[in-house]
């Protein structure tokens, strides 16, 4: 029998049919497929995912699915780099990393806007993955990893970001009362000495309300001499106040260990734009691997919460 030496245990467990989307499955020649964000539509499981064309910069594309494991990707692009109109200097090098939160009947994606001129949150509106609408550019440049709860908190629209400030990379708060108009901001949560998240943090997927306080699962970095390894923790935030941290995960739930994860155009990465709850209580957390293909892992939501305890 041979011995798997990436073996080792998670919280979150691997679907044993991963990776769920690979190069092979795109209908279109690419580089990678990765990071997408999920939604259930309809009943319908549906994938936007980041694509990088080979060219080398980044677009979406939608995959669907009925059970949430296998996909099948669109032939046509969903949303390409804008070339004209007021996003298009600030998409000229790809857009990256959809995250999509339903609020009041629409999906809001927040997503990164690559260009010469840095990183920049922006935002856009769909209501069936078909036709999507840019709305605005909501951050100014070196902030990324934006992601919206899905419920307005205290009167305002809540969001998540990650400024890099100095270096530092900490997840900030901010609030809006229209989600163009950002501000109020504030730091939430930092890198932590001495854990898995010592290098840098950033918000992964939108804010899931649980009786326990919002759950945040997040990225988190440690910098290592082959270069940052990227892992998913935890972390629980008052209901009514969310800048009050409740509990924070001492070790992850996801880690990089299978060969699809540890190989790929940035090894040993997991990194998650998105999760599904389903209604007996399994939470499906889908997380671009190695930024080269699509994952999933499951768990009890329950199990999840218990780990902040720990
Ligand atoms: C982050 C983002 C992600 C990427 C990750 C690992 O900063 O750019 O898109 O998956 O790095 O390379």
């Amino acid at each position: 029998m041979t011995r798997n030496r990436w073996g080792g245990r998670d919280l979150l467990h691997r679907w044993e049919g991963n990776p769920i989307l690979i190069l092979e499955d795109m209908p279109f020649p690419c580089n990678t497929v990765f990071n997408g964000t999920p939604v259930k539509h309809d009943g319908e499981y549906l994938l936007l995912i980041r694509v990088e064309g080979q060219r080398g910069y980044s677009f979406f594309t939608l995959a669907r699915s009925e059970d949430g494991y296998h996909f099948t990707v669109m032939k046509k692009p969903a949303m390409v780099p804008a070339t004209n109109g007021p996003f298009a200097k600030y998409e000229t090098r790809g857009i990256e990393d959809p995250r999509a939160t339903f609020i009041d009947g629409t999906y809001y994606i927040l997503y990164t806007a690559v260009s010469e001129h840095g990183y920049r949150i922006a935002l856009a509106q769909t209501d069936d993955f078909e036709k999507f609408e840019r709305i605005a550019m909501i951050s100014e440049p070196g902030n990324k990893d934006g992601v919206l709860f899905p419920e307005k908190v205290g009167g305002y629209y809540v969001r998540l970001d990650r400024p890099l400030g100095l270096g530092v990379g900490s997840i900030w708060l901010s609030r809006s009362p229209d989600l163009i108009n950002w501000g109020d901001s504030e730091m939430l949560l930092p890198p932590r000495a001495g854990y898995w998240d010592p290098f840098r943090v950033g918000a992964s997927v939108p804010p899931i309300r649980t009786d326990k306080g919002w759950l945040e699962i997040y990225h988190g970095t440690k910098m290592t001499s082959a270069g940052p390894i990227y892992r998913a923790g935890a972390v629980m935030l008052d209901i009514e106040d969310p800048t009050i941290v409740l509990h924070r995960c001492m070790v992850p739930i996801l880690s990089p260990r299978e060969d699809y994860e540890r190989i790929g155009d940035v090894g040993n990465v997991v990194f998650p734009c998105g999760a599904i709850v389903e209604p007996d209580g399994e939470i499906k957390v889908y997380y671009g691997a190695a930024d080269t293909c699509m994952a999933v892992a499951t768990a009890n939501l329950s199990d999840l919460l218990e780990c902040q305890t720990e």
